[in-house]
């Protein structure tokens, strides 16, 4: 990629866009052009086509998506499966028809089965059934990256897909009901008043990745002239979500009693990512948690005391 090159990234004001735009404005790519969501459907079809045909970027990198966690998910698998098919589908196949040489879609390890072998390799890609709390969003971004992989076979288009592991950062979403374990936990700790309802029973497995490090996974695979259609991106830090519970309590100096609901679900056991293959290309994380944990406790504070905070 090229640093003159006019670089699309779609939806640049969630956490995973706008550590993208942070990563590529750092690395000196000044042609980097965005739409907010009332300038630009992702759902509507002919919206994108006209956006592509007229702005005819040289590269897309797909960040949108309607994203939550287990709660939101589990709650709503048709929405989730809608809105991110349509997404995938629009997204990357009106900039197909659009001749974008280059796109960047980016998917989440709970694409791979529920009990796929761990750590989990690139090739568990659709051997065996998908967690049942999730697998709307699932389904939607096995499309999606399915839809690069077919087009770079069909057209030579030079499309591919990274997998990231749970992510967390600045910019994420602190709702309570809705969001991913890691921001909720942060935002129950630093309102907790005598205890915390904690959900499942703190037994299942994580691997935390730090959107920083996404971000530069993600310019390290725009690097390549030959990437492989699928790759996994993670930390290899795996923890249970009891002990991230209490690495939480610690970095917000919470007192807060932890109580478990075991009647909330638990999800997917574990979910551990195999990194053997970017690793192999020269890519690493470079966050710990701890130190990502604590940075991402003084932004939540700060994006709180600005009123920017997402819940
Ligand atoms: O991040 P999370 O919501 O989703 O984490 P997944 C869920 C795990 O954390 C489960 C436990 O084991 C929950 O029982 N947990 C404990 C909590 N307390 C809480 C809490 O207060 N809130 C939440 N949310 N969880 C998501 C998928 O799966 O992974 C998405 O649903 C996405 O599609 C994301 O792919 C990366 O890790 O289970």
């Amino acid at each position: 990629m090229e640093k003159t090159e006019k670089i699309f990234v779609a939806g640049h004001r969630g956490m995973v866009g706008s550590a993208i735009c942070r990563a590529l404005a750092k690395e000196g790519f000044a042609n980097v052009i965005t739409r907010t969501h009332s300038e630009l459907d992702l759902l509507d079809t002919k919206a994108v086509r006209g956006f592509y045909m007229s702005e005819k970027p040289d590269v897309a990198i797909i960040a949108a998506a309607r994203v939550g966690g287990i709660g939101a998910n589990s709650a709503a698998n048709a929405l989730f499966l809608y809105e991110n098919e349509m997404i995938a589908l629009n997204t990357v196949w009106q900039a197909a028809e659009a001749g974008v040489n280059r796109l960047l879609f980016l998917g989440s390890t709970c694409i791979y089965p529920r009990m796929a072998p761990q750590p989990i390799k690139e090739e568990s890609l659709l051997t065996s059934a998908l967690e049942k709390t999730n697998e709307g969003y699932a389904l939607a971004k096995i499309s999606g990256l399915k839809l690069c992989e077919f087009l770079r076979r069909d057209k030579g288009l030079l499309y591919h897909s990274l997998m990231p592991t749970n992510l967390y950062g600045p910019g994420d979403n602190y709702d309570i009901v809705g969001g991913h374990v890691l921001p909720t936990l942060i935002r129950k700790f630093e309102t907790a008043e005598g205890h915390v309802d904690l959900w499942g029973t703190g037994s299942p497995l994580r691997e935390f990745l730090h959107v920083d490090d996404l971000a530069s996974a993600c310019l390290f695979a725009l690097s390549l002239e030959n990437p492989p259609n699928v790759m996994n991106v993670g930390s290899g830090e795996e923890v249970s979500i009891r002990v991230l519970a209490e690495k939480v309590k610690a970095a917000t100096g919470s007192n807060a009693e932890i109580r478990w609901d075991a009647t909330k679900p638990d999800g997917t056991p574990r979910k551990l990512c195999d990194t053997s293959l970017i690793r192999s290309l020269g890519w690493k994380s470079a966050i710990p948690l701890d130190e990502g944990l604590a940075m991402t406790v003084a932004s939540y504070r700060s994006e709180l005391a600005s009123g920017k905070i997402r819940l």
